[in-house]
C-alpha cells in the first residue's frame, strides 16, 4: 500500500505528503477527534483544504477523483460540493491509520447521503486512497450503480471502523 498521498492534475504542484507531511500541516487543518463528526469513526484527520493549499489548486478545477489504486475504487465528485467540509482521516492513537480502518489515508464527508442517493454519498468515502486528482472535466468513477453490484461489494467491507 502506497504511504504517501498524491495531489495532482490540476493543481500548480504536483505534491505528495507522507503521514509525517499530515502531521506538520498547521493547527487549523487538524481535527483532533473525528468521533464528534461521526461517533463510528475515531482518531485524527486533516481538512482537505489543507491538502489543497499544498498542491495550490488551479482555478479551473471542478471536479476531484478519489483513486483506491488497492483495490481499483475510484469516485469523482464535485469540487465545490465538498471543498470545505470533507476531511482526510490519516491518525489512530498517534500511528498511522491502519488498513482495516481504510487506512492509511480514508477519505471522508462527514454527513454524506445514504448510498447511491446522490453524487456526494457514503459509497465516495474512499478507503485506501493513495491520490487526489483534480480536474475540469469529471474523472474515473466506478462506483456501483447496480444494487446487486453494490451490496455485492458492501458484503465485502468490515464496516464499522
Ligand atoms: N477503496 C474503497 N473504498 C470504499 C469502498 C471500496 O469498496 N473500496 N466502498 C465504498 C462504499 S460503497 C461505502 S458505502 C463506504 C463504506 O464505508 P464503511 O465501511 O466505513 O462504512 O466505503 C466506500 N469506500
Ligand atoms: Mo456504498
Amino acid at each position: 500500500m502506497a504511504d504517501a498521498l498524491t495531489l495532482d492534475g490540476a493543481v500548480e504542484r504536483p505534491t505528495q505528503l507522507t503521514f509525517a507531511d499530515l502531521v506538520r500541516l498547521p493547527e487549523e487543518y487538524q481535527v483532533r477527534d473525528v468521533s464528534r463528526l461521526d461517533p463510528k469513526r475515531s482518531g485524527n484527520a486533516v481538512r482537505l483544504e489543507g491538502l489543497l493549499a499544498a498542491a495550490g489548486v488551479q482555478s479551473t478545477a471542478r471536479w476531484l477523483t478519489l483513486h483506491a489504486t488497492a483495490d481499483d475504487f475510484h469516485a469523482s465528485i464535485p469540487l465545490e460540493a465538498v471543498r470545505e467540509r470533507a476531511i482526510v482521516l490519516y491518525k489512530i492513537a498517534d500511528g498511522p491509520l491502519p488498513a482495516k480502518a481504510g487506512g492509511p489515508f480514508r477519505f471522508f464527508i462527514p454527513d454524506s447521503a445514504s448510498c447511491k442517493t446522490a453524487e456526494v454519498d457514503e459509497c465516495a468515502n474512499v478507503k485506501f486512497v493513495d491520490r487526489i486528482e483534480l480536474s475540469i472535466e469529471r474523472g474515473h468513477d466506478n462506483r456501483p450503480l447496480e444494487e446487486r453490484e453494490h451490496a455485492a461489494l458492501h458484503a465485502k467491507q468490515s464496516h464499522g471502523q
